[in-house]
């Protein structure tokens, strides 16, 4: 898309006002191919011929028209400076929704408008939130860290000290266990798809790695478990195995180059990566070397997964494989044929998304998606395939595929493997159903 307004704005430049069709005017296009070869101009002219193709013989640009092309804009100054930017608009910039259960104060989630986003960075505003009871106010000059235990010194930290130790940033989403878990449910959920799996975000996050602190502090080799909380009175603790701990767990003090948002645990947060989103602690207060977990209620209670027989899984903390388009979504009506791009995201706990399929006939057919460049480990991966829409009835999905060999299940063999009784965990293939008239609805078949 961006490809023709850039070509109609360069042959607008050349031809004075004269209407033009970027996708059928063929004298404009080579009269603007000033001075190339005859081979260039082949080569130029196939390129030119793959585009098309890939975009299709309908493309969204309207034909220039001719008239007054004085902007408004020039007409005046411009707004002045500010000193901390903000969206455009109040109104129709991209929002979190926010869900949350009045009867219990500071409960509940706000999600990342997903489908309203690109790329694959989180704006900071943006990033979804999880609290068990509200944001804390918390002092950075009275902020302090513990580390006790089972350790050779227990260890406090101030933020100024903290900040004197070497620091590393790695690209990472954060996941809630319980996204998406609405489609659990027997009936597909209609809101545009952030608000049904925005509990998922990505930020680069740069902090000290905790393995340097434990070192200082000097733990006993056999304690295999790390007991977290924070700050806010949500009693949140949980317990972590010392492996991943040591292997690459950030105490974060930034968030995409600014220090860490209050609703994101300014100012420091515990971040695991690929790991669910409770044992990212915001607020970060303690941190206890043990032998034996806590056995909290964030342990025990929630955060485990009810299997078929009636037993819990606990201490299942990787995210899983996981795909989704985000554009189009759910409640979208695309108003013409022809072009359209089909853009998502896909993300793993367990290495890299090595490929995305897609398919735009529901399934009896598959095509690989391009993978925005570079794929990170544990990271939201962007993908895109151009798609041209013939007007009839369709059904959009993608599929994932991981470093690890995982690939993504359709809704019915994760139903047929876990069970009904999950409420955590869901990473089912998700479907978008378009009709004749262009409305977009979620699907489960
Ligand atoms: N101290 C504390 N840490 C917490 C929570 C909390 O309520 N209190 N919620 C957890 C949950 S369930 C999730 S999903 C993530 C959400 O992080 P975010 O709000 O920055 O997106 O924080 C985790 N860390
Ligand atoms: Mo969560």
């Amino acid at each position: 898309m961006k490809l023709t307004s850039n070509r109609t704005r360069e042959n607008s430049a050349n031809t004075e006002g004269r209407s033009i069709h970027p996708a059928t005017d063929e004298a404009a296009e080579s009269s603007n191919v000033p001075v190339e070869s005859a081979a260039d101009d082949r080569r130029h002219f196939i390129k030119r011929a793959a585009r098309l193709a890939t975009l299709g013989t309908t493309v969204a640009a309207a034909p220039l028209a001719r008239g007054n092309t004085i902007p408004d804009s020039w007409q005046t100054p411009g707004a002045d400076f500010s000193n901390y930017g903000q969206p455009r608009s109040a109104i129709d910039s991209p929002i979190r929704w926010v869900s949350a259960d009045r009867s219990v104060p500071g409960d509940g989630v706000s999600w990342t408008p997903l489908h309203a986003l690109e790329g694959t960075i989180t704006p900071n505003g943006l990033h979804f939130e999880r609290h068990h009871n509200g944001v804390p106010f918390v002092d950075p000059a009275r902020w302090q860290l513990t580390i006790h235990g089972k350790v050779d010194r227990a260890l406090a930290f101030s933020l100024d000290t903290l900040h004197r130790y070497p620091m590393v940033s790695r690209t990472t989403f954060i996941e809630c266990g319980g996204n998406s878990n609405s489609l659990w449910h027997p009936n597909p959920s209609q809101a545009p798809s952030g608000y049904v799996h925005g509990l998922v975000s990505c930020s680069e996050w740069t902090g000290v790695p905790l393995s340097i602190l434990l070192d200082e502090a000097g733990i006993d080799i056999k304690a295999g478990w790390l007991i977290a909380d924070g700050y806010d009175a949500s009693g949140v603790a949980v317990s972590l195995p010392m492996k991943k701990i040591l292997d690459d767990t950030l105490i974060a003090l930034y968030q995409n180059g600014e220090p860490v948002r209050p609703e994101n645990g300014y100012p420091a947060r515990l971040l695991v990566p690929g790991w669910e989103g409770i044992v990212n602690i915001k607020w970060l207060r303690s941190l206890r070397v043990s032998d034996k977990p806590l056995m909290s209620r964030f342990d025990t209670v929630s955060y485990t997964d009810l299997q078929k027989d009636g037993s819990f899984e606990r201490f299942s903390f990787e995210m899983g494989i996981k795909s989704l388009i985000t554009s189009p979504t759910a409640g979208d009506k695309l108003s013409q044929r022809g072009f359209h791009q089909i853009s998502g995201l896909a993300w793993t706990g367990n290495g890299k998304v090595s490929r995305v399929e897609v398919s735009v006939d529901n399934g009896a057919s598959w095509t690989d998606a391009q993978l925005q460049q570079p794929v990170l480990d544990k990271s939201l991966t962007r993908f895109r395939l151009p798609w041209s829409w013939d007007g009839s009835p369709v059904k959009l999905k993608s599929r994932a595929y991981d470093s690890s060999g995982q690939s993504q299940p359709d809704r019915d063999s994760l139903l047929t493997e876990r069970g009904t009784n999950m409420y955590y965990h869901y990473n089912a293939v998700v479907i978008f159903s378009i009709n004749s008239d262009g409305l977009v609805r979620h699907a489960y078949s």
